[in-house]
């Protein structure tokens, strides 16, 4: 089926937060951000600023009439700046005025007089410092120590990753207006409707029931809007509740980049043991989160990274610490892969060190370690239904690794300026919210007299398709025609205390808990299409369960009868049928002991393995992606072009943030990369030449919807391999000048410039 959105995308008639029609009498928000990294404010001074025809007031944190406080794990995140700045962007004051024009040109009259303090912006730095915002944990199988002495080989290292910009189309904002008594409606482009609901009324102090969030979509979120929606969502609803007026806020790109949180960069430390035969023995790894300034989602990215640090490996005996440092840049948030990329980013650099060091090739080392049936991950889930195998293998069969290295082999032996290399980058990512109760949603259908359909959901549709899976659920659940279900908005006065659409779990959760609503309907028009077709029984003698509905006609028992969805529908609507229902799923089977770090936090993993081919020009240091080709772990996959499309943004994406996405903060924790003439990120051109994705024929996960596994972040971390192809086409290089690679350092992205630094450093 279609994305039900692709029409309307395609001829712009779709609502995003800046297509909303606002009221008469609008007002324009624009946030006055610190121009320091770490301070002490002296004097604001706003008199200028407000001077200006068409200033309306300008809100500090004394305007707050609740909390100044937007923290969601720990309260540790001020709204607004109060004595002590914390980043440099971070929110000091919000301008109201009657034009963004006006409020524009106010803000270049603030100012303020600082007491500048010492700015930390490296997590080793912030360790060392005992900057952590929580203490540090542990993740532990077998025992390392005493593991150290049974291998053969040992090897140390260092592996650094930078952030990411979630570069949304659609860059932060919000629009919100008071309605009676006392309440307040808001239109976030957020990701988490609940979380922009409870931080609302914790800053405004009113209870939650009073605020009304609403989602149609996002231009994108990535996970930078699973969170940081909130704060811009809160200084609007501020603005328009102490004012009594609408107020908007669409943010300026410069103004998102500056001042909103991005993926978190690690420096990481690891040791690496294996066997004789290339068995990892034992794997320890340090990890350093560059959280920013305070929690955010920081604690729960950094538990993802151990859940994650041995990626699809068996590994015996792991030790795996993170620390979640305090720096003066702005939070860092959830990004696609939430710490699991980062994490999966230390090990394959760690066998990639092996494979130099050893002269063997790092493909074998994978290969030989991949997770089996009843393997056991560091945190106590034993692995079921483990696909690392069969990917591998029917990507090795579909692809043929050895003819497509000895091509490579091939032409680097003829070819002097430019070299080609290959990995291979399995991928094992696990389903569900590691936090466990966050993993329950909710949906509400109305099926409407003339046989139409109404859904609400938790989901909040960001360009992933959750929409038009909703959509496929319900058609396939009454075995209607998708045009009659149409998707709601996503509003928490519809569907309440819903997780954020986030852990690439949306599909699953919501559509769970759809098909248990629809369910519901089914039984009860069943039981009165039973009654229906055999008048003379009696609601009890009925026989429902001989009911069918196939394609809109009702069936009893297998046969064809005049009866078909629309009459039947208006039937149960005369008979006063109850045609509404909400629906509540909670994933079972998962749980979680953080005092012992074990349990089983994932309903599932997903499986897969791409095999990556690049060209490196080895005079300019620039290089070519040729080949992405995948074997991928859909389950029973439910809609071709809206998984496929995820898998492929994936793949972009982390070769995105593997290769040239560069995000600099200077010093003094001022972004330098703070517009996209200086943050590259892919286009078109970036694009693999070739990105052929299969699919591994199994008959999918039970506790995926309709047995169609979750799509959105795994694929992201196929884009790994791209660093690693890049530096086996160095190596190539540097071995034919007879250079060893031992100093070689894992750090990405791999831009140019550090590729010409390894091919001639
Ligand atoms: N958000 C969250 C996430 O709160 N918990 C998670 O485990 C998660 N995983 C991926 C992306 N967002
Ligand atoms: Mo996310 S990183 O699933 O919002």
């Amino acid at each position: 089926m279609k994305n039900v959105d692709s029409a309307f995308h395609v001829t712009g008639r779709s609502i995003y937060l800046d297509d909303i029609v606002v009221q008469q009498g609008t007002l324009y928000a624009l946030p006055y951000d610190a121009p320091s990294a770490h301070a002490h404010v002296k004097k604001l001074d706003l008199s200028q600023a407000m001077a200006v025809p068409g200033v309306v007031r300008i809100l500090t944190y004394k305007d707050v009439p609740g909390e100044n406080q937007i923290g969601g794990i720990i309260p540790d995140e001020p709204l607004f700046v109060e004595k002590e700045i914390h980043f440099w962007g971070m929110p000091v004051a919000l301008i109201i005025a009657t034009s963004e024009d006006i409020a524009i040109q106010a803000r270049k009259l603030i100012t303020i007089d600082l007491e500048e303090l010492t700015v930390i912006t490296d997590p080793r730095e912030a360790r060392a410092r005992g900057e952590l915002i929580i203490p540090p944990r542990t993740f532990k199988l077998g025992d390392t120590k005493k593991a150290w002495a049974e291998c053969a080989h040992v090897f140390e290292g260092r592996a650094d990753t930078n952030g990411q910009e979630h570069l949304y189309i659609e860059t932060q904002g919000a629009y919100a207006y008071p309605t009676e008594h006392g309440s307040i409606r808001i239109s976030s482009s957020t990701q988490g409707p609940t979380a922009v609901q409870r931080t609302v009324a914790r800053v405004l102090g009113v209870p939650m029931h009073k605020v009304e969030v609403d989602v149609t979509r996002l231009g994108g979120g990535f996970g930078g809007k699973e969170d940081q929606a909130s704060a811009w969502a809160t200084v609007v609803a501020l603005a328009s509740f102490l004012l009594k007026k609408p107020v908007k806020l669409a943010m300026h790109r410069m103004d998102d980049m500056r001042m909103t949180g991005k993926r978190h960069p690690y420096s990481s430390d690891f040791k690496i043991g294996l066997d004789k035969d290339l068995k990892i023995v034992a794997y320890e790894a340090t990890f350093h989160q560059n959280a920013g300034a305070s929690a955010d989602l920081s604690p729960a990215v950094m538990e993802r990274t151990l859940f994650h640090a041995t990626n699809s490996y068996f590994v015996p005996n792991v030790e795996v610490t993170a620390y979640c440092c305090r720096t003066n840049l702005p939070p860092n948030t959830a990004f696609r892969g939430f710490g699991g990329p980062q994490g999966m980013f230390v090990i394959e650099s760690a066998i990639a060190k092996v494979a130099q060091e050893l002269g063997v090739s790092a493909r074998e080392i994978q290969r030989r370690n991949l997770m089996q049936e009843g393997s056991e991950f560091s945190y106590g889930q034993i692995a079921e239904h483990v696909n690392a195998t069969p990917a591998w293998e029917l990507a090795d069969k579909t692809f043929d690794f050895d003819t497509q290295q000895a091509e490579i082999d091939t032409f680097n032996a003829k070819s002097e300026t430019h070299k080609k290399g290959m990995a291979i980058m399995p991928i094992c990512f696990g389903i569900s919210f590691t936090n466990t109760p966050m993993n329950h949603a909710r949906a509400l259908v109305h099926v409407y007299q003339d046989g139409s359909v109404g859904v609400s959901t938790g989901a909040v549709e960001m360009g992933q398709g959750v929409n038009t899976k909703m959509v496929q659920v319900a058609a396939q659940v009454f075995s209607i025609d998708p045009s009659r279900v149409k998707l709601e908005s996503t509003n928490t006065t519809r569907v309440a205390n819903t997780s954020p659409s986030a852990a690439s779990a949306t599909a699953d959760l919501n559509g769970k808990a759809l098909e248990i609503a629809c369910n519901a309907i089914l039984d009860r028009i069943k039981e009165k299409a039973s009654r229906m077709l055999d008048p003379g029984s009696s609601p009890g003698q009925a026989r429902p369960e001989a009911i069918t509905i196939v394609n809109e006609a009702v069936l009893n028992n297998g046969q064809s009868t005049d009866l078909d969805w629309q009459q039947l529908i208006h039937a149960c609507h005369w008979d006063r049928v109850n045609l509404s229902e909400s629906g509540h799923y909670a994933t079972p089977e998962i749980h979680f002991d953080k005092t012992k770090e074990k349990g089983h936090p994932f309903a599932y993993h997903v499986y897969g393995t791409a095999a990556v081919m690049v060209t490196v020009d080895c005079i300019r240091g620039t290089y070519v992606v040729d080949a992405v080709k995948l074997v991928h772990d859909f389950g029973k996959r439910m809609n071709d072009a809206v998984d496929i499309g995820q898998v492929e943004g994936g793949v972009v994406q982390g070769l995105g943030w593997m290769t040239m996405e560069e995000i600099v903060y200077n010093d003094k924790g001022r972004l330098l990369s703070n517009a996209l003439s200086t943050y590259k990120i892919p286009d078109i051109h970036s694009v693999p030449k070739e990105l052929r994705i299969e699919t591994l024929p199994t008959d999918g996960h039970p506790m995926a919807i309709r047995r169609g596994k979750a799509t959105g972040e795994p694929p992201l971390m196929y884009g790994i391999g791209v660093y690693f192809a890049i530096q086996n086409a160095v190596i190539a290089f540097r071995a034919e000048r007879g250079e060893g690679v031992a100093h070689m350092v894992y750090s990405a992205p791999y831009t140019p410039e550090r590729v010409l630094m390894d091919l001639y450093g």
